[in-house]
C-alpha cells in the first residue's frame, strides 16, 4: 500500500487502484501512530478514483523535519576517511562506524526539499558534489516506523572533507534534499535483500551506476530511531534517512543538467535533474 501527496489531494494506492484519502491534512496523516491500519480502512471502504492520474505528485513532506544517519555502510566510512584525510578528520569516521552511538544530523525542512521530477541543487561554492541515495523512514511522534520513502541526501564532499565541522554547510542548503515518490506503508518490514540503485545520466548516457543491498546497512533502523528520539520530540512525525552505501569514484562530480535516478523497489523511483 502506497500513499501519495498530490496537487489534487492525498491518495492511497493498492493493487493498482487509487483511493482518495478523506479530508485530513498531510501533517495529520504523517503524525498518525496507526497510519498503515488507518489507510487499510480507507481502501476497504472507499471507491477507486481515476483522479490520481491527472494529479501532480508532490514531495511527501509537510512540517516534518528530515534527519539523516551517516557512516552506516562500510563504503561510506571509507569514502569519508579518504576525503577528510588531509584535514586530520579521517579517524572520526572510522570511530563512528564502530561506535554504539550513531551519527545523526539535521538534514532538511520542506522548503529545502524537492519532490519527484523537481530540480535538486549543487552549491555554487562547492567543487565536488554527489547524490546520496538513501532508504528513508517515516517515523511517528511516538517513534514507530510507519512508512518508507526514497531520499537523496545531496552532499558537497569538498566542503565536508575540508573540515568535519563544515558538515551542516555541506549537507543543508536550498534544494539539497529530494524525497518521494510516495510513502510505502510499513505493514511489514522491508526485506534485507531490498536493493538501492543509483543511476546518473549525463546528456542521456549513464555516467555512473551503483547498487547496494540493505544487508550492508550496519545499523538497525529501529535503533537509529531510538537514538533520534532521545531527548527530542517530533509532534508532526519526522523523516530519517538511513545513510548511503553508494559513493561514485572520487573523480566524479555532479554537473548542471545531470539526471539522478534512485530506485528502491517496492517503493518506486525518485528521479531529479540537477539545476
Ligand atoms: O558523516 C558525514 C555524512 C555521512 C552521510 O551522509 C552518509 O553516510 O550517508
Ligand atoms: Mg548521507
Amino acid at each position: 500500500m502506497k500513499l501519495y501527496r498530490t496537487d489534487r489531494g492525498n491518495f492511497v494506492e493498492e493493487d493498482a487502484q487509487h483511493y482518495r484519502v478523506p479530508e485530513m491534512s498531510w501533517d495529520d496523516l504523517m503524525a498518525r501512530e496507526d497510519l498503515p491500519e488507518f489507510l487499510a480502512g480507507v481502501v476497504a471502504t472507499a471507491r477507486p478514483s481515476s483522479e490520481f492520474h491527472a494529479a501532480r505528485v508532490l514531495a511527501p513532506i509537510g512540517q516534518q523535519e528530515v534527519w539523516a544517519a551517516g557512516v552506516t555502510y562500510y563504503r561510506s566510512r571509507g569514502a569519508r576517511m579518504e576525503e577528510a584525510k588531509n584535514a586530520g578528520g579521517g579517524d572520526f569516521y572510522d570511530r563512528v562506524y564502530s561506535a554504539e552511538r550513531p551519527e545523526l544530523f539535521f538534514k532538511s525542512t520542506a522548503n529545502r526539499t524537492v519532490g519527484p521530477d523537481e530540480k535538486v541543487r549543487i552549491r555554487r561554492d562547492a567543487r565536488w558534489s554527489v547524490p546520496e541515495p538513501e532508504l528513508t523512514l517515516l517515523v511517528s511522534p511516538a517513534g514507530r516506523i510507519t512508512g518508507y520513502t526514497i531520499g537523496n541526501d545531496m552532499s558537497s564532499r569538498d566542503i565536508e572533507g575540508e573540515n568535519p565541522l563544515y558538515l551542516p554547510q555541506a549537507k543543508v542548503y536550498s534544494g539539497s534534499c529530494a524525497l518521494g515518490p510516495c510513502i510505502l506503508l510499513a505493514t511489514i518490514p522491508l526485506p534485507h535483500a531490498t536493493e538501492i540503485m543509483l543511476e546518473i545520466f549525463r546528456r542521456g548516457m549513464v555516467e555512473f551506476a551503483g547498487c547496494v543491498a540493505l544487508t550492508e546497512l550496519k545499523r538497525d533502523p529501529q535503533v537509529l530511531v531510538e537514538y533520534l528520539h532521545r531527548e527530542n520530540s517530533f509532534p508532526h512525525g519526522c523523516f530519517l534517512m538511513t545513510g548511503t552505501g553508494i559513493v561514485p569514484p572520487n573523480a566524479f562530480t555532479l554537473a548542471s543538467g545531470d539526471r539522478i535516478r534512485i530506485t528502491i523497489q517496492p517503493i518506486g523511483v525518485l528521479e531529479n535533474e540537477v539545476a
